[in-house]
């Protein structure tokens, strides 16, 4: 087999790392769209280098997608690997997408179970679309090319490989959390789900809170036939004879370009003008995805009861809450979006007086040189997640604040306060009185300590950067795990 470096690498993910779009004017009638990110600035220089492929769905249902190869094609050449799509229809993107994954998986993985729509046609949809997605891997992957495949939507694809007889080592990164026992049996397909995970060679979990649930429904579920051992930094699990690896990763942002880009003239200038619209006020900012489990509503109220708790803050802060649309086809996320524009009215409508809006609300995705100004501009990052994966925002509003002055309020269910939680004000988004408490704390705190904090953060984000996540996934998919190993879990940890 070829040494690490050497081994073919293809990624898989739901989305392609492009949006395709119908431009008639264009060749072959398709307008390529996207390309940024955290996963695809890590991923594309490695595939690149070794010589790679990135297999997923391009964003267009079956009935569309003609001329389709023509496109891909170009678009291969350009970004310099293979770009494969999987055809889905539109009635799989809506059971497997909007309904298993995004109904089922995602609020129960954080914790949210009455919030899960346990539809019983969701999961064959679900099983339809992971066994597409496996034959076209098969059909592209050689038995020394490392597959690693990204998030909740593909947990079963491995079984799939393995039942149409692919050996390649199959890695499998879970981007959000993984639920502690008492929530993760209540999913009716947990035998399959997890017998799905353990046919992967390697998981890969963004904390140990994860790495450490999915080990206790381990023993739950398997019981007596499981071992459980350490090995280097990764703990590998012995099943019916087989050993699957697990990882703890978390994943990090791109720091070097955040801080390029945050430096530019134009981020400087935009900066400059938002300080200027709030008038020497400062700047408390929230972005997020508009998703329940953001906490956003929590915020908001949190916000709410700082202006009453502590009336100093009065006239001399400004909430800008930037909320991107996302699941829109959700009747649950629609929902939400009034909800927490009815909140902003309320609270702007109790609080406004001689020219002072306590919040600015934004719903749309910004430009990045928009997002980059807000990071830099904001005083304070309230980052409340109810429970996260990792959250990136928290990364990204320390790489970008060049002048080491602002105060990162981080939630303590977000996957990033194991690694951030030290030097931020970590709270509860539970605790509203805490979460106000905490908005007053970061507003007052003395420059002194505002810096060393930050120094502190944007240290640890640097050094723990997207390129070192992905080095760490990909060296331990392709150890070679020793035949025995010394020190079980009982005696190592
Ligand atoms: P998300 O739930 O999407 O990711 P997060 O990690 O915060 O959450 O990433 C959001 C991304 O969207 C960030 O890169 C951010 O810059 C971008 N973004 C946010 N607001 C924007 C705006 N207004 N305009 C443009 N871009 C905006 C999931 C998991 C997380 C995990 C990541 C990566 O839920 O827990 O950290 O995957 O593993």
């Amino acid at each position: 087999m070829p040494d690490q470096p050497t081994r073919r690498l293809i990624t898989v993910s739901n989305r392609l790392p492009i949006v395709l779009r119908r431009a008639p004017d264009h060749p072959g009638g398709w307008r390529a769209e996207g390309g940024a990110g955290g996963l695809v600035s890590a991923l594309t220089p490695v595939l690149r280098a070794r010589g790679g492929e990135w297999i997923g769905w391009a964003g267009t249902v079956e009935e569309d997608a003609v001329d389709l190869d023509q496109t891909l094609a170009v678009l291969s050449a350009e970004i310099g690997f293979t770009l494969t799509p999987v055809a889905l229809t539109a009635d799989q993107r809506d059971k497997f997408y909007l309904g298993f994954s995004n109904e089922v998986i995602w609020p129960l993985f954080h914790d949210l179970q009455s919030r899960a729509n346990f539809a019983p046609s969701y999961f064959a949809a679900y099983e339809e679309v992971n066994r597409r997605f496996a034959a076209v891997i098969a059909r592209r992957a050689d038995p020394d090319d490392l597959v690693w495949v990204h998030d909740y939507h593909l947990i079963n694809t491995a079984q799939e490989l393995r039942s149409l007889g692919v050996t390649s080592s199959l890695i499998f990164f879970l981007h959000i959390p993984f639920p502690p026992p008492d929530i993760f049996l209540k999913l009716p397909w947990r035998a399959p789900i997890f017998a799905g995970m353990l046919a992967y060679d390697l998981l890969g979990f963004l904390t140990a809170r994860d790495r450490d649930n999915f080990i206790a429904c381990a023993q739950q579920i398997l019981a007596s036939e499981l071992v459980v051992e350490s090995w280097d930094d990764l703990l590998i699990l012995t099943v019916d004879g087989r050993q699957v690896r697990l990882g703890v990763f978390p994943i990090g942002i791109d720091a070097a370009s955040f801080e390029r880009a945050a430096a530019t003239r134009e981020t400087t200038d935009l900066t400059r003008q938002l300080r200027m619209a709030v008038d020497g006020q400062q700047i408390i900012l929230g972005v997020d995805r508009l998703d329940y489990t953001k906490g956003i509503e929590q915020r908001l109220e949190a916000f709410r009861h700082a202006l009453q708790r502590h009336p100093e803050l009065r006239h001399r802060v400004t909430l800008v809450q930037i909320a991107v649309p996302s699941r829109t086809d959700i009747p649950e996320y629609r929902n939400l979006k009034q909800r927490i524009e009815g909140l902003v009215g309320e609270i702007n409508g109790e609080f406004t007086h001689l020219g002072w809006v306590p919040i600015q609300y934004i719903y749309r995705s910004l430009p990045f040189t928009e997002l980059l100004a807000h990071f830099r501009a904001a005083d304070v990052a309230l980052i409340t997640p109810l429970k996260d994966g990792m959250n990136l925002v928290a990364k990204e509003y320390c790489a970008a604040h060049l002048d080491q002055q602002g105060v990162l309020i981080l939630s303590e269910f977000a996957g990033a306060a194991a690694q951030l939680g030290a030097h931020a004000l970590t709270v509860n988004p539970y605790d509203i009185d805490g979460v106000a408490d905490a908005i007053s704390e970061g507003c007052r705190m003395p420059l002194i300590e505002r810096v060393a904090r930050m120094a502190a953060l944007r240290e640890s984000v640097r050094t723990h950067d997207v390129f070192w996540w992905a080095d760490s996934v990909l060296r331990a998919g392709a150890l070679p795990v020793p035949g025995t190993l010394a020190t079980t879990l009982d005696e190592g940890e």
